[in-house]
């Protein structure tokens, strides 16, 4: 009885939707309406707060990866379990003789675990790996996982920025990331990712329109049906996240004004704000529009209060903004 009345509360949401009574209903809106349901035991489960298996680098100090992704992520009413890659006491740019302990050795463990006690994603969501072995890891994590419930891939493929390699990562992981890349359902590198990926050479210089959209396409063409290029310079000296979706065949610019500071975990502060925001039911420009307006408005506070650019943005300071409604979204094909 209880499917009975699940299968016909889906049944209105879609009619809803199709008639767009509920504007902005997409996929992962239907699933977390779906979950608000009794379960198979007969029992009421409370699954209206979206689940994401992180995983990502645990950095003691300087504010990006887990310590970043989890407060993002908490305070937009989504539960956050980090599957860590590698436990670090600073992360790598601008610090020397971090401490670097590279965790391949207990992640299939844990994954294991989850699955023998049946839990399940609404996402996952992939960031900085600690060695080449765990792109195959986290490729079987997301195969097992999407395949058991339909879970978003999301891959951030950190490597490097402002055209260099991290200091941990080697070759052969700059090289094996295509291969979960093609895992995705979205993938949002910085520029200097996006030309690793593509084996393209980064100049710092701007780029035309027309090649930032050749990117977006070529990668999407290895896998993601979703691509979301961060940092890109076009001319005119315009800033700008690029965002292509191929279902749709549509691209996006949402254009952001540039503090000329670099602090470390904003690519984790944006792409924890577009899962968010995703989750919550936002069509991806809107996501990529509210992500941009966020990591935008944290620089800008955190330049005025002049910290070293190494300890990243005062995430403590606005933190609070991600409870407030966003802004209405004002987003350019392009
Ligand atoms: O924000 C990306 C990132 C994540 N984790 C570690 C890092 C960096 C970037 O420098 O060093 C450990």
């Amino acid at each position: 009885m209880f499917f009975a009345v699940e299968s016909i509360l889906n049944t209105i949401l879609t009619t809803a939707s199709a008639y767009a009574i509920i504007p902005k209903i997409n996929h992962y809106t239907l699933k977390l309406y779906r979950y608000s349901v009794w379960d198979k035991g007969g029992e009421y489960v409370d699954k209206i707060i979206p689940r994401v298996a992180a995983v990502h680098d645990i950095s003691g100090f300087g504010r990006c990866s887990l310590t970043v992704i989890i407060p993002v992520l908490s305070s937009m009413g989504i539960q956050v379990c980090p599957l860590p890659t590698a436990i670090l006491s600073t992360h790598t740019d601008g610090y020397k003789n971090f401490f670097f302990h590279d965790f391949t050795c207990g992640m299939r463990g844990i994954a294991e675990h989850w699955k023998s006690e049946g839990i399940e994603f609404d996402c996952l969501y992939s960031g900085f790996l600690g060695s080449a072995k765990q792109i195959a890891i986290v490729s079987d994590i997301i195969h097992e996982f999407k395949s058991r419930s339909g879970t978003l891939a999301v891959v951030d493929p950190v490597m490097g920025d402002h055209g260099k390699l991290y200091k941990t990562y080697t070759r052969e992981m700059q090289d094996k990331m295509r291969l979960l890349v093609e895992k995705a359902d979205i993938i949002t590198p910085n520029l200097t990712e996006a030309c690793f990926l593509l084996g393209e050479a980064y100049t710092g210089e701007p780029l035309d329109a027309e090649v930032v959209k050749s990117y977006l396409k070529r990668l999407s063409d290895m896998g993601p049906e979703s691509v979301v290029i961060t940092s890109t310079l076009l001319e005119n000296s315009c800033y700008a996240n690029a965002a292509y979706n191929r279902r749709l065949d549509t691209y996006w610019k949402i254009s952001y004004s540039c503090i000329p500071k670099q602090y470390p975990g904003t690519g984790d502060t944006f792409t924890s704000v577009l899962v968010g925001g995703l989750l919550a039911g936002d069509s991806l420009a809107a996501a990529v529009h509210r992500a941009t307006g966020f990591v935008e408005m944290a620089i800008r506070e955190t330049f005025e209060c002049g910290t070293p650019e190494r300890e990243g943005i005062l995430l403590e300071k606005v933190l609070g903004w991600l409870r407030q409604k966003p802004s209405a979204s004002s987003f350019e094909e392009f």
